[in-house]
């Protein structure tokens, strides 16, 4: 029986560079977030978000490994299955994949609608292929995400397409769906999508102040889209909580419309909130605010300073926060923070 969790480290490419072949050897999958790290990884999938890091982040990478006793037994090498790219162990599995839409047939939406079923399909085969079926969270980038095309937004149709391929493989898209996030990256990048994967069911967590995004009302897109708030992973060491990206929503609605600072506020009130409920599931308070690490999607560079200012009242100055700049998913969302974070049994 091996005993693993998951962990997160941001660790710059000069450390990446300098780490023994032992630390790589726990290395599930690393994320550069303009580009993909530049470093010669053979045994490692190696991805980018393509958003461009701000402030005094730039050259950090995001590093999930997994950690725990002698007999891991990591997949030893970086494996392919389609598109994707991935590595696993007994009990977690992580992937990427990139897609073109201008290499996927179609015109306008219907190549953002290709691509990303293309995508799903691909991932949902190699979490069959590897047995580890439960999806525990996904991060979606995908191009000029508010941009309209053929009537509708981007992320419209991407939620339909997330949707139908959800369905098409006989999975639930209310309930039990992964933790996620859903960000724009500049025009030309690619569809980038990674994930995390585990051979055991998550259990998902909804937060009392918002109407779950699996049921919010038409207005919002014919087709809702497919994530829980949060997740929590009970591992043989330690809980896992993942927080999808979190905005400045009430209920269903977006709330302090041009006001960043109270934006960032809301998202906070937001994240405790999530806390809480993660606690009140688990049945004490092992999560906080300060076991988390962050990562913060700014929509306008110029904002940075006042969101900087507005955390710093909440979370400790030693706290691990990642700045990058993304579109958000409604045009009126000036700020989208995800967070992650791991509780000792
Ligand atoms: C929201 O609460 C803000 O489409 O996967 C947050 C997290 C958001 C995930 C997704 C979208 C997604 O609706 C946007």
């Amino acid at each position: 029986m091996t005993t693993a969790s998951l962990q997160l480290d941001y660790v710059s490419s000069d450390e990446l560079a300098r780490q023994p072949a032992a630390w790589w050897g726990t290395v599930l999958g690393v994320v550069g977030f303009e580009r993909p790290p530049q470093v010669d990884l053979v045994h490692v999938p190696v991805t980018a978000s393509m958003t461009p890091p701000l402030g005094a982040t730039d050259d950090l990478c995001e590093v999930w490994r997994v950690a725990g006793d002698q007999s891991l037994e990591l997949s030893t090498a970086s494996l392919r299955q389609g598109r994707v790219h991935y590595r696993y162990c007994g009990e977690f599995l992580f992937g990427s994949i990139a897609i073109d839409e201008d290499a996927v047939d179609g015109e306008g939406s219907a190549a953002l609608l290709r691509a990303t079923v293309t995508a799903y399909q691909e991932i949902f085969a190699v979490l069959e292929q590897t047995q580890h079926r439960h999806l525990i969270r996904v991060w979606n980038y995908l191009p000029e995400i508010n941009r309209e095309a053929d009537g509708d937004e981007r992320y419209r149709h991407f939620n339909f397409a997330r949707q139908t391929a959800f369905l098409d493989s006989g999975r639930s898209t209310v309930g039990t769906v992964p933790a996620a996030c859903a960000l724009g990256s500049p025009a030309g990048s690619p569809i980038s999508i990674y994930f995390l994967a585990s051979h055991r069911r998550p259990r998902m967590i909804e937060n009392p102040r918002q109407t779950s995004a699996f049921h919010y009302p038409l207005k919002f897109g014919t087709h809702s889209p497919t994530f829980s708030r949060a997740c929590l992973l009970s591992e043989s060491v330690g809980t896992s909580l993942f927080v999808s990206g979190t905005a400045s929503i009430v209920g269903h609605e977006t709330i302090h419309h041009g006001d960043v600072t109270a934006q960032t506020r809301e998202t906070m009130a937001n994240i405790n909130a999530l806390l809480d409920e993660a606690n009140r599931v688990v049945g004490s308070d092992l999560y906080s605010l300060d076991g988390l690490k962050f990562k913060v999607y700014v929509r306008r560079p110029a904002d940075l300073a006042a969101i900087e200012r507005a955390l710093s009242a909440t979370v400790r100055a030693s706290t691990p926060i990642v700045y990058l700049q993304a579109d958000v998913c409604r045009e009126d969302l000036l700020v989208e923070i995800e967070a992650t974070g791991v509780a000792a049994c």
